[in-house]
């Protein structure tokens, strides 16, 4: 057979469109193109933030319960993970539990939309806010990306409500509208409200708004989960790559395995030896 011709490239523009040959971007499909995507993208865009309530059922919440919660033991190192708050971090590599709330299509609508094709999770966590917790610093989550603001948002991130979120235990404080503000402003606690929402909801919101874990002044914990994700060319807070087997990474879903960094950003950014790194999942 004759050798097929090498592709033409002579348009800088071309180095921006996907060159892969077998391992194209991953594309979403119709669930997270629905209009209630649409309605959640325009309150989040107005807002700053959107609360989704409903995804998880009793079930659902119950079996994550169960797989996380043994993964409870440390308290925070300092006042911002907070001295009464347990967190597990490399939540990925402990528990498959957390799989479908990181690539949930209501939430990944979202992202499609705020972000370029093959957009990252940049970290996973559980956070379990125990009965004595003060208010968190407030902050946004994207500062770190010390790009000067205001600017579209870097990246974003879901809580979601494992116990009900409630005036008293702690919901997330979150200040509205604050994704539009420049790097001269500061909010008050008055600026806040609380993201009250019944187990099984998710809190979304994005890298630009100012936030933080509220005050539990309750006598039982607060258990959430979170996932953050950020643009396909920025450096994730998690280096999944590293803290991730690749048997383990072949049982998520694609989209969780573009997500974890087995994807391109166009035309290499993420390569192996050349290559698209998902030809290593082949490999035995
Ligand atoms: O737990 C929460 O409600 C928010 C936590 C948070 O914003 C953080 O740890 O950065």
């Amino acid at each position: 057979m004759p050798a097929k011709p090498p592709k033409a490239i002579d348009d800088p523009e071309t180095l921006n469109s996907d060159l892969a040959a077998k391992h194209r971007a991953y594309r979403p499909g119709p669930e997270r193109t629905s209009p209630a995507v649409e309605a959640d993208f325009a309150v989040l865009q107005r807002d700053g933030y959107v609360i989704i309530e409903g995804l998880l059922d009793h079930d659902d919440v119950a079996s994550i319960r169960a797989a996380v919660t043994p993964l409870l033991d440390r308290f925070g190192r300092n006042t911002f993970e907070g001295t009464k708050t347990q967190r597990v971090y490399n939540v990925l590599a402990k528990t498959e539990a957390i799989d479908r709330l990181a690539d949930h299509p209501r939430v990944l609508g979202l992202m499609d939309r705020l972000f370029l094709p093959n957009f990252l999770l940049s970290q996973a966590q559980v956070i379990n806010l125990c009965p004595g917790e003060t208010p968190q610093m407030l902050h946004p989550d994207d500062g770190f990306y010390r790009i000067p603001r205001p600017r579209a948002p870097l990246g974003a991130a879901t809580i979601w409500a494992i116990d009900d979120f409630t005036a008293d235990n702690g919901a997330t404080l979150v200040v509205p509208e604050s994704h539009e503000w420049g790097d001269d402003r500061r909010p008050s606690p008055a600026e806040t409200i609380k993201a009250t929402m019944p187990a099984g909801s998710v809190l979304v919101f994005v890298g630009t708004t100012w936030h933080g874990g509220g005050q539990n002044t309750t006598e039982s914990p607060r258990l959430a989960v979170t996932c953050q994700y950020c643009e396909p060319y920025l450096r994730q807070q998690e280096s999944f790559l590293l803290e991730l087997s690749r048997d383990r990474v072949r049982a998520m879903s694609p989209a969780l395995q573009s997500m974890v960094g087995y994807s391109i950003m166009p035309p290499f950014m993420g390569m192996v030896d050349g290559k698209h790194p998902l030809r290593l999942l082949e490999q035995r």
